[in-house]
């Protein structure tokens, strides 16, 4: 299988670091869904990133898709997401509102640079701004209760997905600029970041 996508896209990182994590091989081809539209849509005419190129030739998209397929590859040790229902909800839970902050940077991010200056709309940049702050906020108190911590993660001694996605997360809203919103806030979000980027699996799939 390969993956298709820029790792500067959150979805197309949280689906190479699992993916690793999990210890699935595949292959990776950088392809922008907008530098290299044409290429892209030849092998999906969708032109979306994350797209997996499966084993039997059709493709596969949405992250969040992509990794429920993986986890039915791999045994239960590697699972990234728990199946015992109080533990998965933990990790969905969490994982649920990490996505938020990267589909709200992400808007965030195409409204300030795909769309002309005198066309760009205030309301939607505040709205878009003030949602991702506020699953922010919602992370925070989650990372905090594991902050100093070296042998726990976000619902306990495994990585989860939750981890993962969270940890990208804050890595691609940082990335997209300091006028986004103050990190001030988020020191534990900041650190489980950090502990995350450390991990061989995130050093080797760098978002720049
Ligand atoms: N829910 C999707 C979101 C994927 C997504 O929006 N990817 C962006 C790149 S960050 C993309 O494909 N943009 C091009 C487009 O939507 O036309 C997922 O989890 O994979």
């Amino acid at each position: 299988m390969k993956l298709i996508g820029m790792l500067d896209s959150p979805y197309v990182r949280r689906v190479a670091i699992s993916l690793q994590r999990m210890g699935i091989a595949h292959g990776h081809e950088s392809v922008s869904v907008f530098r290299h539209f044409e290429a892209f849509s030849a092998i999906n005419p969708l032109v979306k990133a994350p797209t997996l190129i499966c084993d039997d030739g059709g493709i596969l998209m949405d992250s969040q898709l992509i990794l429920d397929y993986a986890e039915a590859l791999v045994t239960p040790e590697q699972r990234l997401v728990p199946a015992t229902p109080e533990a998965r909800l933990a990790v969905l839970r969490l994982t649920g509102i990490a996505l938020v902050v990267c589909e709200k940077a992400v808007q965030r991010y195409y409204e300030l640079q795909l769309r002309p200056q005198d066309k760009q709309h205030q309301p939607w940049i505040e709205r878009v701004t003030g949602q991702l702050t506020r699953a922010l906020d919602m992370l925070e108190p989650a990372a905090a209760r594991v902050a100093g911590s070296s042998d726990q993660w976000l619902t306990g001694p495994a990585l989860t997905q939750a981890d993962i996605t969270t940890a990208v997360a804050w890595r691609f809203a940082r990335h997209i600029g300091p006028d986004a919103f103050d990190p001030t806030p988020y020191p534990a979000l900041a650190a489980l970041s950090a502990r995350a980027e450390a991990l061989p699996e995130f050093l080797s799939t760098p978002l720049e």
